[in-house]
């Protein structure tokens, strides 16, 4: 859309013709997507590409970087923390890009398993945990202090494609795999204790663990990720959405030691992991289909 050059309060453009807050335009992003948090691991990350095309630093914090791996554009998109910031760049990454699009985020998280500091996580799906302000504002509180989301699953094909490069590069006791709550706090909503508010959230692990016995993780982004995607429209003669995401997260935090990892150890785990991540997004969708424009110039 900003291609067309609209700008509208429904679609608002930058004044250079990009999206309003990732500023993306056409010809710069490609189809294989790898999104992080942290702008550094973004980097970190594109040291592994064979070659830089593309690289832009949004006013809202959004970093872009578009290179080539394995002779295909691909790009990194970092988009600080939190569900609203995945909304943004999926969205807007959308309307920039033509044609299916495949996104895996690389993220990290807090351990609710037997996983500990140093391994990784493959989501097979999401649920969303909520602060529920029906609990806390009313008198008397309302239900449960949080709300839990139905599940959303993975993209099974290229979760299988990331499974198989992350066993092989970590070794598989260090790959686990299960449901990945997709909390509103990094605090509260992930059960950690607060004397400074009320926050009602000694037994939500517990809980969530009642729910979803299969739960081991808790982050900030992945259910957004999933539910988008799947909520992703396809092309008039296609009722599949046109967007496929898996997600693989660090494990920063064990909440049962109460351990948290160093940053030599973080961007250690980012090195070994980017090819497994670059590779699984061409082992996924190796062939022409869905090439970006840009690549006619590489
Ligand atoms: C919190 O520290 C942040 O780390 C996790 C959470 O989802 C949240 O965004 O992921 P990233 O390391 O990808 O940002
Ligand atoms: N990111 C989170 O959201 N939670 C953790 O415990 C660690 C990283």
């Amino acid at each position: 859309m900003p291609n067309e050059q609209m700008n509208s309060a429904d679609h608002p453009i930058s004044s250079t013709g990009r999206t309003y807050h990732v500023e993306m335009q056409a010809g710069e992003v490609a189809n294989r997507i790898v999104t992080v948090g942290d702008p550094q691991r973004a980097r970190t990350m594109a040291k592994h590409l064979e070659r830089i095309l593309f690289e832009h630093s949004s006013h809202r914090g959004f970093l872009t970087i578009t290179g080539i791996y394995r002779g295909l554009p691909l790009t990194i998109v970092a988009i600080g923390m939190g569900a609203p910031m995945m909304d943004f760049f999926i969205r807007e990454a959308r309307m920039v890009v033509q044609g299916p699009m495949t996104i895996i985020r690389f993220g990290s998280c807090g351990s609710i398993c037997n996983a500990s500091i140093g391994d990784v996580i493959s989501a097979t799906g999401a649920f969303a945990i909520n602060r529920n302000f029906d609990y806390f504002d009313n008198n008397p509180p309302v239900g449960y202090p949080y709300n839990f989301s139905p599940a959303v699953n993975a993209d099974s094909r290229l979760t299988n494609a990331l499974n198989a490069r992350l066993d092989a590069a970590l070794g598989s006791s260090h790959v686990y795999r299960g449901k990945v709550g997709n909390a509103d706090s990094f605090y509260s909503s992930q059960g950690r204790p607060a004397s400074d508010f009320y926050d009602a959230n000694k037994d939500l692990i517990p809980r969530l663990h009642n729910i979803f016995p299969d739960a081991v993780a808790l982050e900030m982004e992945s259910h957004m990720l999933f539910h988008l995607a799947r909520s992703s429209t396809g092309s008039e003669n296609s009722h599949l959405p046109s967007i496929r995401a898996a997600c693989a997260l660090m494990v920063y935090a064990d909440r049962s030691g109460n351990v948290f990892i160093s940053p030599e150890i973080s961007k250690r785990l980012s090195q070994i992991s980017a090819n497994a991540v670059f590779d699984a997004l061409v082992d996924d969708m190796p062939s022409q289909e869905g090439l970006h424009p840009m690549a006619g110039s590489v």
